[in-house]
Parts: structure tokens; sequence; C-alpha cells
């Protein structure tokens, strides 16, 4: 049974980078109810989602803070998925977190770092997520393409230390903002956690449309992680070819890669362990205030429609397709089935 989860992000005012805002704001606790009313089971965190003004406050404020939200999500009867550290807005992060050229922005960085996971325990959830948005170079000679592959190691290996329970999802993305990133696919997430001083608590989050920004395809990186028991979170959106990243509603774009992200999800009982379908889809700028959760409702009817088809899927027809190496018929059958044909 698929459990899922979404930030307050995937709600906002309608700015990017070429406008303002197009609507007003919702608070937090009005995004969690709307969200909770919608069918979500579990919220997604940043740790100044959770503690807006942290970097101002002691460690003790921070968890006394973070320590409220909890009370909030109980009141809703909702869970904290994770709680990742934001290491892209601060001026502390413009030449990256843990790959800034300087020593002080480092040091920044893993103190948020650690104060995410000082939150997340708060929440009472025991994953952080690292989405490495500066983590790289914007000028190839700035920094080693070593060294911070190094310092990626570094920062992971002080945070597993920091806290014996955590585990960290590394969610890959190969650019945008940063030019080259210091980490830009699941099989280089992967070979980061085996130079960690624990890999079993490093695994992956893969994201739709960060995997379509790479050239890849979501669900057979998806499987790539399943098959080394690191695939802990993925975030489910869509994406309209290679360019800047879209958050576009789930199978929006390409619905047989949506089913067959939902069918590998299923058939290695992804949820089983506590993980949850995470959705990062964002409101489209034209749409106004009074009907800005709708995204959020269609990626969801989405995925649980194509569960149904994946419930539906016929793997003994499939199978004597197969045996025929016959997979015409075995992608017309798959058509068919996404069609409503069959
Ligand atoms: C980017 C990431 C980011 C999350 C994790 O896609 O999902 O938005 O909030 O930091
Ligand atoms: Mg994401």
């Amino acid at each position: 049974m698929f459990k899922y989860s979404v930030g307050p992000w995937n709600v906002h005012e309608g700015a990017d980078a070429y406008g303002p805002a197009t609507r007003g704001s919702f608070t937090f606790e009005e995004k969690i109810k709307r969200f909770k009313e919608i069918g979500i089971d579990a919220i997604q965190f940043h740790d100044d989602d959770a503690v807006p003004n942290m970097n101002n406050m002691t460690e003790s404020q921070i968890i006394a803070e973070a320590k409220d939200v909890k009370a909030l999500l109980d009141s809703y009867g909702l869970k904290a998925e994770f709680v990742a550290p934001r290491l892209w807005m601060d001026p502390h992060t413009i030449d990256g977190g843990f790959t800034s050229n300087s020593k002080e922005d480092r040091e920044f960085a893993l103190w948020r770092a650690k104060r995410s996971i000082d939150i997340a325990n708060a929440l009472g959830c025991d994953k952080t997520v690292l989405w490495l948005a500066r983590e790289g170079t914007i000028c190839p000679e700035s920094k080693s393409q070593v060294e911070i592959v190094k310092q990626l190691v570094d920062a992971l290996n002080q945070m597993l230390e920091y806290d014996k329970n955590i585990k960290v999802m590394i969610e890959t993305k190969p650019n945008e903002p940063i030019d080259r990133n210091v980490c830009p696919t699941l099989g280089h997430a992967l070979a980061v956690s085996a130079a960690t001083v624990d890999p079993s608590r490093v695994g992956t989050l893969l994201e739709t449309a960060h995997a379509v920004l790479a050239g890849l395809d979501p669900a057979a990186e998806m499987g790539f992680a399943l098959a080394m028991g690191k695939l802990w979170g993925v975030h489910l959106n869509d994406q309209n070819g290679m360019k800047f990243d879209e958050d576009k509603n789930f199978g929006a774009e390409n619905l047989r890669s949506a089913f067959n992200q939902i069918k590998v999800l299923k058939e290695h009982n992804f949820c089983a362990n506590g993980e949850y379908i995470g959705l990062d889809v964002k409101t489209m700028r034209t749409q106004k205030m009074e009907d800005s959760f709708r995204h959020i409702e269609t990626s969801l009817k989405v995925a649980k429609a194509l569960e149904e088809k994946v419930n539906r899927y016929d793997y003994a027809f499939a199978e004597e397709c197969i045996k025929d190496r016959n997979y015409e018929k075995l992608e017309c059958y798959v058509l068919e089935l996404i069609m409503g044909l069959k």
C-alpha cells in the first residue's frame, strides 16, 4: 500500500526566474491541512520549513521550535518524511556549501546539516535529504574536480558520525542551479555512499525530472537503486525534455514512463519499509490562489490510477510475449492498457 508525501514548497506564490509572484501565500498550517484533506500521509521538510529563523537561534531553541511543529503534525495525523538542509538560498552558500572554496561557508553548511538532523529527530523521522543544489562548479577551474568529491564524502562522514541513526538520502540532479554538479546521477550517489564510513546509512532519492535532465530513464534509475537496496525515497513529477527543472505533474509528459515508475515501485514493495511516494510538483504560475493545490490532487490521481493499471497488468500474457520474443505484441498490450483499451 503506497503512502504519499509532499513538501510545503510544492505550493508557492508563482514567482520564477523571469517574473514576480502571481498569487498570495498560504501559511504552513493551511498547507498541511489541505495536504491531509487531499490524502497525503507525510510532509517533506527543509530545515527552515520547520524552523524558519534557525540561523539566529541556538541549537536548543531550534529543537524546541521543531517539537512544536511535531505537535502540529500530530494534530493533523501527519508524519515527517525527511528534513533536508536548504543549502542554496543563504549568502553562505553562494559558492556552494560542502564544496565552497570558503572554509567558513563549508562550516556553515555542516552546521545546517547537523541542525537538520536535530530537527529530524524532533519531528520523529530518521532521514535527511541532500539535494546538492550548488555543489559543483560554475567555472571548472575554480575548484578541483577531485577535491570537491572528497569534501562531499567528508561532509557525509561528519553527518554519520554526528548521529548514529540518521539515514541520508542523496537526491541527485545533473545541473541547475549549479552548472556541473559534483554528484549528478544516482550512480554517482551510490559510489559516494560506498566511500563513506557507513554505506548502510547512505542511500538515494530518485526524482523523475532529475533523471530526465540527465538523459536517463526514471524507472530504470529506480530499478538500479532498488537492486542495491538503496532506493529510500522518490520524487514523482515530470519533465518536458532537457531544459530547466519543471516539476510538472506526474504523468503530464510521459504516461508510459510514469506507468513503469509505478510498476517497478509496486513490484518491489516500495513503502513496505516506511518509505513514502514523494511528489515534487509545482503549481503552474498561471494558477489562481484559490486553486493552487490542484496539481497535488492531479499527481496523486495519476499515481493511484497507474497503480490500478499495474494491478491489472497481465503478467501471464507478458510472459508469453517474452517467451516468444514478441516485444511488439507486448508493447501494444501495454499501450492499450495505459489508454484504457484493455
Ligand atoms: C529538488 C529537491 C528539493 C527538496 C530537497 O528537487 O527535491 O526541492 O526540497 O531539498
Ligand atoms: Mg525534488
